[in-house]
């Protein structure tokens, strides 16, 4: 059937999204927990191509070294069965309560050491599951009170846990490249790194980067109130987008993780446009869950509605590529000028003198409409199935 998903559209979802048990900081649990190796069984026969974890999503803190391997065995056993991948694999660094002022950005010397060993910990686990892309999500990395003067330390700790981890994975021989995902706050009232462009401007500080990329998600930029699409534009400028939590959101509320498409269906359209018009090769993942009034079944609805959503909007969008009317109008939005263009490109003496010298009608450039009223109701037009 159209629009049912395949393992060749890399559409991955994480242990904890499709695992959710609906717990809130109200309520209690709506739903039971469900096995790491059903969970994988249950994605694969959707169509997804991987399945992400956290460490203790899978093997829990305390488990001794046997258990550990007992678990992951069983686990591996089922992604043999299944087919399914591991791509992605991240650290709890906000569950226990010993993160809970933070882990690498720690005030406390002790903490941001066992948070290091934990992740490499997490690392090997990943590393032995296949995962190549590992995320790091500060999300108990921040502050409510900052009289502690911390948060100059905190980004100097965080590139110290960078560093120190990314030679770790290459002395290993691991293949891991490091994706950052920013969030803007909750579970703290601030979190370092808040959005896309910090946490790649922080990048350029690092010892390597090259090995890092950032992890945006739609749901965080939406909080902060930012357009998830420009950020997602100048990550794929800057040669960054190593990942991609898709999911949606009310800009202004709590982090809701509302199944992809389900609230900003425009942006998730112009999203959807950008990631495949520029060839993005990574995985989809659904950093998402289903809604907490839901059962098992509102689970795979949910899980299967992110993914459709995504595959009808990619037919939108090439549907959009092949209107010839919009096409014309973009095509006309975009002035073109040959001989401007090829003096203000690149500074040289002789161009900005010729600059200087040229005359502007500026009179009449104030006066033109780009047209972008009538291109955005075609887009409204296309998205509701009327052209
Ligand atoms: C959140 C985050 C997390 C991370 C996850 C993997 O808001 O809770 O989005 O789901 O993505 O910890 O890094
Ligand atoms: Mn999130
Ligand atoms: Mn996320």
């Amino acid at each position: 059937m159209a629009f049912d998903p395949l393992p060749e559209h890399h559409f991955t979802f994480g242990l904890w999204t499709v695992g959710n048990i609906g717990r809130d900081p109200f309520g209690n649990p709506t739903r039971q927990p469900l096995a790491p190796e059903y969970i994988v069984h249950k994605l694969s026969e959707l169509g997804a191509y991987g399945v992400n974890l956290h460490d203790n999503d899978l093997v829990p803190i305390d488990a001794t070294a046997s258990e550990r391997d007992a678990i992951v065995s069983s686990f591996k056993k089922a992604l043999v069965e299944s087919g399914m991948k591991v791509p992605m694999a991240t650290t709890n660094l906000f569950s226990d309560a010993a993160f809970k002022d933070g882990a690498f950005t720690n005030a406390n010397a002790q903490i941001r050491a066992y948070a290091i060993q934990k992740a490499m910990n997490s690392m090997d686990l990943g590393a032995e599951l296949g995962a190549e892309t590992y995320v790091f999500w500060g999300g108990r990395e921040g502050a409510e009170v900052d009289a502690g003067g911390n948060a100059l330390d905190a980004i100097a700790h965080m590139r110290e846990a960078f560093n120190f981890l990314a030679s770790y994975s290459q002395e290993q021989g691991y293949n891991y490249r490091f994706a950052l995902e920013p969030k803007p706050n909750e579970p703290r009232g601030d979190i370092y790194l808040p959005v896309v462009g910090a946490a790649l401007g922080f990048i350029a500080t690092l010892e390597q980067p090259h090995l890092f990329g950032v992890n945006p998600e739609f749901a965080h930029e939406t909080m902060a109130g930012l357009n998830f699409v420009h950020a997602i534009a100048q990550a794929i400028d800057a040669g960054k987008l190593f990942h991609i939590d898709l999911n949606d959101q009310k800009m202004g509320r709590f982090d809701q993780d509302l199944r992809f498409g389900a609230e900003n269906i425009k942006s998730a359209f112009l999203l959807v446009k950008l990631l495949e018009d520029t060839g993005y090769a990574g995985m989809k993942h659904f950093d998402a869950h289903a809604l907490r009034t839901e059962d098992e079944a509102g689970v795979w609805d949910f899980a299967r509605g992110c993914m459709r959503t995504y595959l009808m909007l990619k037919e939108k969008a090439a549907q959009f590529n092949a209107d010839a009317e919009i096409q014309a109008i973009i095509a006309a939005y975009k002035v073109k000028d040959e001989s401007l263009s090829s003096l203000s490109k690149s500074y040289s003496t002789s161009n900005a003198a010729a600059l200087k010298a040229h005359s502007f009608d500026r009179a009449a450039l104030g006066a033109r409409g780009p047209g972008l009223e009538r291109l955005d109701q075609l887009t409204v037009d296309l998205l509701l199935g009327m052209r």
